[in-house]
């Protein structure tokens, strides 16, 4: 494939003025009319053709002002159409007819069916799979959308924008028309089509205008939708007051699609979303998924205005879009949840996602260079890492100045397809700061080191801390310039408050408030006046996203880990501890007997979890250990994942026997005396419990208190808690086997809830789930046409299992590698995205590290690999 780089854009040749389509959707295929008013752009030649996208596609007529073309003025392929000798000035139409066939479309790109539904997914590059099309993000104009299709089979005919007419057709049929009056560009295109249930309801925006909302579903789910339509009207309250962002159409819409590639999509005024992310009650969805339905609600509607109003100049910008608007929903999760424990919550995931991405052959900057297929530019990078460099601009220049800044943005770029240089200048033009060094975030792939040295010195009563900042040069070969690092901290007394001090700054840093920030590449602060030595508390909420190297002796991280004020620091002090002693351990031989944990730490771990004082979900996240992946990626080498196993899973015994009086009062009737209520605090609640059976079960070695809990569980938090405990540390035993069968029996009739029987078994961790998956895979509910189950299962073994997928036989490499294969026909976006597995080959043991890159040569070398696959396979052997 073709390498696109950003350096090489120059606008189109011709400019878009108008969109007015009609799809006439029929049983096995549709007919496209599309008519462009386009005009030559000021200075460009007259003999320059019009050359437009396509994929897939067959022309079935073409016209300009009325009339039909001679074949000698354009030439076709199913990838491009290119029209020559147009009008040299002046506006013209061109009239394109294309026949589309959304039943055999597999991809799920362009418009598709799914369960008898019309849908469409037009980002990246979907667009040109329904038309030819100028199919790139700085091409906006207002579309008029025409929808005719057989009443019965549809009912529901749904687009962007406002809807301005409808009625009936001969035989059965009907039509509606929607108009957007917004300049849009064709990634937010969007249509659906099909008999759908609705849940209605109507926001009043701050300017007192009366929305229009609907949540629409497949038959018989709309109750499902309640959860959904709650978080849309929160959402579209909070934009209003914390960024002053109304709402501009008449009319929201939001439909629930079974199968989707994506979470959701932000298609103006019409979000299509994975159902998943939608459908939802107490008895189907753990409190998980109420959070995730939240979160991607909220995310797609902040789009309106972070990616819609304001768009893309093209897809190296996408961090503009997405990894601002992730900013945003975060920051709406912590307002409406508990802030500390959803900032955790986000490292966590930064950590597990976007640093191994940034220290294998993966590795991107935030903001891309070059391409060669956008799909696999969705990711942990240009979204988490995106999202922490917006969260550092806000440190940098503190909330006033931010949201001045923000302010300017939507006034300067409100109707632009704009870049990071417009964003960041936004914010320099609000503060007076100068950010050219701060824009090395995004042009400088790599997590930069932080290492914190302190030396107290008791006669002068002085603290000195020195911070040095380092960055390797990784797979994307970009520049190792120091970075600013905004460095939150505290000076901690015995009495765990903050300590204040005078400070003095010698090196390339600055002090503003609480936060040091660092440019160059060392700096010392000394604090004078202190009366004793102070325990320093640094990357309070994880200012920066990098890798913390603090020489911090045990003794004072257990003292931070009881007294920090800053509660995510608390939280850090013994997590990181923890995760260096599973660490240290992994690296000794199978088999070794040694503790991986202090007491020490077990006791400090403990008292957090029974802290009264502290939030449930708090201590809940206290008492979940780093994953073996994590472990695993803190090795950085000749990893031996049943060594990891062993080592996480002997700690879980450990905590578990030490604290089991605890536990068992912890984990007694999760849910048996309260009603059921999604908030975050009975979330929690239930979180604490669940985690505290967890251990409990791995001390006693018994499964009799998951299975009691299972059979009483009024709630599907509760019953899939029991659920994986039983599915994982009871795998192939009887009480395992007969819950997941009675589970089956349960919620067999509901996709979603299957998935979830489908991914705890695919991640039971013995070397028997490859045999498992292989008959999973083979099950009548499984199929590769849906993304979703396709997740759950090879998904989720090969990301989530390290002990089956990494069976020393090789199996499990094999197994994914050839159900990629055959993925790879049918949905190549997919495909790919599993594969990424593969990229940390190079870390692992040296029998397993040739068994992967055997398997990743033989993947690469399988004749008509999707572009998609083959970009992933060919960056990850680098
Ligand atoms: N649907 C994806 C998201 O919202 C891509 N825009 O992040
Ligand atoms: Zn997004």
């Amino acid at each position: 494939g073709q390498i696109v780089k950003l350096t090489d854009y120059r606008p189109t040749d011709f400019v878009l003025r108008g969109v007015d389509m009609t799809l006439k959707l029929f049983e096995g295929h549709t007919d496209v009319v599309t008519i462009l008013s386009l005009e030559r752009r000021e200075g460009v030649p007259a003999d320059a053709p019009l050359s437009l996208d396509g994929d897939e596609l067959i022309l079935a007529s073409i016209a300009i002002d009325g009339e039909t073309l001679a074949p000698a003025r354009y030439e076709a392929t199913p990838e491009r159409l290119v029209v020559r000798q147009l009008p040299e000035t002046g506006n013209f139409e061109l009239r394109l007819e294309t026949r589309i066939a959304p039943e055999e479309n597999t991809k799920l790109m362009g418009l598709y069916r799914s369960n008898g539904i019309w849908c469409t997914q037009c980002e990246a590059e979907g667009f040109r799979r329904i038309t030819y099309f100028p199919d790139r993000p700085d091409v906006l104009a207002p579309y008029r959308v025409r929808i005719e299709a057989e009443k019965a089979v549809a009912p529901v005919l749904l687009s962007n924008g406002n809807p301005i007419e409808s009625g009936e057709l001969p035989e059965g049929r009907h039509y509606a028309v929607w108009d957007d009056p917004f300049n849009k560009p064709s990634y937010l295109f969007a249509v659906v089509a099909g008999d759908l249930d609705a849940l209605h309801d109507s926001f009043v925006t701050t300017s007192g205008r009366t929305v229009s909302l609907g949540v629409y579903t497949e038959k018989g789910r709309a109750p499902q939708a309640a959860y959904a339509m709650d978080a849309l009207k929160r959402s579209m309250a909070w934009d209003e007051r914390r960024f002053g962002r109304e709402y501009d159409l008449d009319v929201f819409n939001v439909v629930a699609i079974a199968d989707f590639n994506m979470g959701a999509m932000e298609n103006k005024g019409l979000n299509v979303f994975n159902h998943k992310y939608v459908l939802l009650d107490q008895d189907i969805a753990t409190d998980t998924d109420y959070a995730g339905v939240e979160t991607v609600i909220a995310h797609e509607y902040f789009h309106n205005w972070t990616g819609n109003r304001i768009t893309c100049r093209d897809w190296f910008q996408l961090c503009l879009k997405e990894g601002l608007t992730v900013y945003r929903d975060q920051e709406f999760s912590a307002d409406e949840r508990e802030p500390t424990v959803q900032r955790i919550a986000s490292v966590r995931r930064l950590k597990a996602h976007q640093f191994p991405e940034d220290q294998g052959p993966l590795q991107h900057p935030v903001r891309p260079g070059e391409y060669r297929e956008i799909n696999n530019f969705y990711t942990a990078t240009v979204y988490d890492k995106g999202a922490e460099v917006v969260r550092m601009i806000a440190t940098l220049l503190g909330a006033a100045d931010f949201r001045k800044g923000m302010d300017l943005y939507f006034e300067r770029h409100d109707g632009d397809a704009a870049t990071i240089e417009d964003f960041v200048a936004c914010f320099e033009a609000a503060s007076g700061l100068d950010l050219s060094q701060f824009a090395l975030w995004y042009a400088q792939a790599g997590t930069p080191t932080l290492s914190v040295t302190e030396r107290w010195d008791p006669e002068e009563r002085r603290h000195t801390v020195k911070l040095r900042q380092s960055l390797t040069q990784g797979a994307a070969g970009t520049g190792t310039e120091p970075m600013v690092l905004p460095v939150r901290f505290g000076l901690v007394g015995g009495n765990g408050e903050d300590r204040q001090a005078a400070a003095e700054v010698s090196g390339e840093a600055r002090l503003k408030d609480d936060v040091i920030v660092l440019t160059g590449r060392e700096a010392t602060i000394t604090f004078g006046g202190l009366s004793d030595r102070p325990y320093l508390s640094v990357l309070r909420d994880f200012s920066a996203p990098v890798m913390l190297e603090h020489e911090q002796s045990e003794a004072e991280r257990l003292a931070l880990g009881r007294l920090d004020p800053n509660l995510f620091n608390r939280w850090r002090a013994l997590d990181d501890l923890i995760a260096e002693a599973l660490t240290t351990a992994a690296r000794r031989p199978l088999g070794d007997g040694e503790p991986a944990l202090k007491a020490a730490i077990v006791d400090a771990l403990l008292a957090s979890a029974d802290d009264e004082d502290l939030a449930p979900a708090f201590r809940a996240q206290a008492l979940t250990l780093p994953g073996e992946s994590d472990v695993a990626r803190q090795m950085r080498e000749n990893v031996d994942p049943d060594r990891v196993h062993e080592v996480v899973d002997a700690a879980r015994v450990t905590i578990g026997a030490k604290g089991l009086a605890m536990f068992e009062r912890l984990s007694a009737g999760a849910s048996a005396t309260e009603a059921f209520s999604p908030d975050a605090e009975s979330a929690g609640r239930r979180a604490l419990a669940n985690a505290a059976l967890a251990y409990r079960c791995a001390a006693t070695g018994d499964p009799d208190a998951a299975v009691a809990q299972y059979r009483a569980a009024s709630n599907m938090t509760d019953r899939l808690g029991a659920l994986a405990i039983l599915a994982h540390r009871f795998a192939g035993e009887a009480a395992s086997e007969s819950a997941l069968d009675d589970f089956f029996r349960r919620y067999e009739r509901d996709d979603l809830v299957l998935d979830k029987w489908f991914a705890l078994q695919a991640t039971a961790p013995t070397y028997t789930a490859v045999e498992t998956v292989e008959r999973l895979a083979n099950h009548p509910r499984f199929t590769m046409r849906n993304p979703n189950r396709v997740r759950t299962v090879l998904g989720s073994f090969a990301a989530g299992n390290q002990v089956a997928f990494h069976r020393p036989d090789g199996a499990g490499y094999r197994w994914v590698a050839e159900k990629l294969a055959s993925l790879d026909r049918i949905n190549p976006q997919i495909a790919a995205r599993i594969a990424t597995t593969f990229r940390a080959w190079r870390s692992f043991e040296p029998a397993r590290r040739a068994k992967l890159d055997e398997t990743l040569r033989q993947l690469s070398e399988i004749k008509g690999l999707s572009k998609d696959l083959q970009d992933i396979v060919d960056r990850s052997r680098k």
